[in-house]
């Protein structure tokens, strides 16, 4: 490609060590990849921003054996100390805030409010990290026999893979990153190859930190396909864990092969999310949430609005409140603060949510707003989209990760919520009513069958201080808050004697 195909943001590149070819694989130091070359496309022009060449199969093996050694030198750092280096990569990133969030916008397409929020959310994650190297708990027991103590610790694992999907390329990299650090793991990251150049930016300035300060070299990269990284790592002992945020498709592949070699896995794939609005809810409140989840980030969060279960006595007047927002809402340049919708991510994604409206139509669904591509200007543009679908629509189990909203109207609280779990996917779901006991029924367990359930609060826009993920096929795993570092380490149970007998547990004599 020529210069004139290039978007001009030199200097936001420059300024986060971008160049217009990048190395796509770090271990402490740059490796002179060899791989073919992925293009990073600017999604609201179509236009190349910059190139990483992808790893080989030696890239491979040398990064995977300096994550390794890199594994047992950590381990043996204080958590406390580890945590101070995460502090230290989160003053960056405040430094930085503004030109990551701005680079998440070009390369991905989310409107530069939520850029910058990404951004946030790994800070948020670093400052949650760092407290939590200091609360690594293990129980202890009453053990059942005298002179016993018994008690259980917690110890790095080892080196962690991280697989991350284009929609969120930097947060979902944090949420396990900066966790598996201060556990005293090291870890290699494979980015989504859509968006590349931010995996880079972020390798600079975390491995900068590392550099100065003594750290090995814990923070690695692999940039390349299935074949060239995904596959080696899902199949590599060497690592003992691999979180991967994607597909249910993907999820699958990486599930079974970690399986396979009895790794674990942590995965937080598909959702289906729904919200349901009660007769009683307060309107404006769920009319705010129902477009932040479902036309926010262009449809393209696991945790976005894809159904709307609409209680009869409301559902017209939010049906008609809704198409006159879907009317107003600005769709262009998401680096524009008038903007609220940005682009698809690519052509293929465009493409993936007509192919869902064809089979929305052949099924008998009706589109109430929407449903074309925008194809008077250049980049990967759609209009939001409302359709009012029945359940036998089997094309409202699937995922289509663009915005498309399914409308559907239901008589008691009963019937949303066994149409509500009527899906492959349980990730997020949310219920609007001021009524006490609607609220308590959605969350109790005959209700939501999701990882993420909430009143009054829209599907998307997860706080971190929370554990993140889901059930069914969702994956089952969980990710940033809570107690979801325990998957980063490996718990040992203590059982120490300190008398002169030696007694068996359950009363079993062994007398020789
Ligand atoms: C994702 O889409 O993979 O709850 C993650 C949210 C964000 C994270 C979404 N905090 O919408």
């Amino acid at each position: 490609m020529t210069v004139e195909t290039m978007t001009p943001h030199t200097d936001l590149l420059s300024a986060l060590g971008i160049e217009a070819l990048n190395r796509g694989a770090f271990c402490g130091e740059w490796l002179p990849t060899k791989g073919p070359e992925v293009v990073s496309i600017d999604p609201s022009t179509g236009l190349e921003i910059g190139r990483v060449t992808t790893a080989t199969a030696e890239d491979y093996e040398r990064v995977v054996s300096v994550t390794v050694e890199a594994f047992k030198e950590w381990r043996t750092w204080p958590a406390p100390r580890r945590g101070e280096i995460v502090r230290l990569v989160a003053e960056e990133l405040r430094k930085h805030k503004d030109e990551l969030g701005r680079l998440v916008t070009l390369e991905m397409g989310k409107i530069l409010s939520e850029g910058l929020g990404e951004v946030q959310e790994m800070i948020d994650m670093a400052d949650f990290s760092v407290g939590l190297s200091r609360q690594l708990y293990g129980l202890s027991m009453h053990s059942e026999r005298a002179e016993h103590r018994m008690y259980e610790q917690w110890h790095p694992l080892g080196p962690v893979g991280i697989i991350s999907a284009f929609n969120f390329p930097v947060a979902v990299w944090s949420w396990n990153a900066f966790v598996a650090a201060v556990c005293g793991d090291s870890m290699i990251w494979k980015p989504s190859e859509k968006t590349p150049l931010t995996a880079v930016a972020v390798t600079h300035i975390a491995g900068r930190v590392l550099a100065e300060n003594d750290a090995p070299p814990i923070f690695n990269l692999l940039v390349g396909d299935r074949h060239q990284v995904g596959e080696p790592l899902t199949h590599d002992k060497r690592m003992p864990l691999v979180s991967a945020t994607g597909s249910t498709n993907m999820g699958r592949a990486v599930g079974q092969a970690v399986a396979k070699r009895l790794g674990r896995s942590l995965l937080e794939l598909g959702g289906n999310n729904a919200i349901v609005v009660m007769d009683d809810a307060d309107l404006d409140l769920a009319l705010r949430a129902v477009l932040f989840g479902a036309v926010g980030t262009a449809g393209q969060r696991c945790t976005s609005t894809r159904r709307l279960f609409l209680q009869k006595g409301i559902a017209q007047e939010m049906k008609d409140r809704l198409v006159a927002a879907y009317g107003s809402i600005s769709i262009g340049d998401p680096m524009d603060p008038a903007i609220l919708m940005g682009p698809l991510v690519d052509k293929r994604a465009v493409d993936d949510m007509m192919g869902a409206l064809d089979k929305v139509r052949e099924q008998g669904g009706r589109v109430l707003y929407g449903g074309n591509a925008k194809s008077d200007r250049g980049g990967f543009f759609v209009e939001p989209t409302l359709v009012e679908a029945t359940p036998d629509m089997p094309i409202t189990c699937d995922e289509t990760f663009a915005p498309i909203l399914y409308l559907f109207e239901f008589e008691t609280l009963d019937e949303a919520i066994e149409r509500h779990n009527a899906v492959p996917q349980g990730l997020s779901s949310a219920i609007f009513t001021l009524n006490m006991r609607s609220a308590e029924r959605f969350l109790a367990a005959g209700g939501s069958d999701c990882g993420i359930a909430n009143v009054n609060i829209g599907t998307s826009g997860a706080e971190i201080g929370g554990a993140f993920g889901g059930e069914k096929e969702t994956g089952g795993g969980r990710e940033a808050g809570s107690d979801s570092w325990k998957a980063y380490m490996r718990r040992q149970t203590c059982t120490l004697n300190y008398g002169d007998e030696l007694p068996l547990a359950q009363g079993v004599e062994f007398k020789v």
